[in-house]
């Protein structure tokens, strides 16, 4: 059976295409739907893909991941990345690898950005390479799960 990885997107990932394009880029949400899919299907991994604007939404998917035994699980938590105890929390549940992923570089960014909660519970965290971020997540994710490179 095929290996499932869960894709999450935190609040206002909803608006990409149009939000703030000199950081975020043009591709819209359903642009990085299509490209994660397509990365998936080439390393012969099942996705869920997801987003929302809601904290508890997200906690209840990461849940969801662990009690559907996801093979690994990619977050951008967005604004929660540095607020959030609750999704850090169901995080540190998972006993799979969670890579931690934004579009932009927070580190360049205010200083505000760059204390990430959810780093702590990450095997590995990508940032700065626009959308084709995600498809780098989920080759390394397929490289640690050992999946079809
Ligand atoms: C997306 C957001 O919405 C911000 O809150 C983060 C992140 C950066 C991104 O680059 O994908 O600070």
């Amino acid at each position: 059976m095929a290996k499932t990885i869960y894709v999450l997107n935190g609040p206002n990932l909803n608006l990409l295409g149009t939000r703030e394009p000199k950081i975020y880029g043009r591709a819209t949400l359903a642009d990085v739907e299509k490209l994660c899919r397509k990365t998936a299907a080439d390393h012969e991994l099942g996705i869920v893909f997801r987003q929302s604007n809601h904290e508890g939404q997200l906690v209840d998917w990461i849940n969801e991941a662990h009690a559907e035994k996801a093979a690994g699980l990619i977050i951008n938590p967005a604004g929660y990345t540095t607020t959030s105890i609750a999704i850090l929390d169901a995080l540190f549940i998972l006993e799979v690898p969670v890579i931690e992923i934004h579009i932009s570089n927070i580190h360049k960014r205010e200083e505000f950005r760059h204390n990430s909660y959810v780093s702590k519970a990450a095997h590995a965290v990508i940032c700065g390479f626009g959308v084709h971020g995600y498809a780098l997540a989920i080759a390394g994710l397929a490289a640690l799960l050992g999946a079809k490179e």
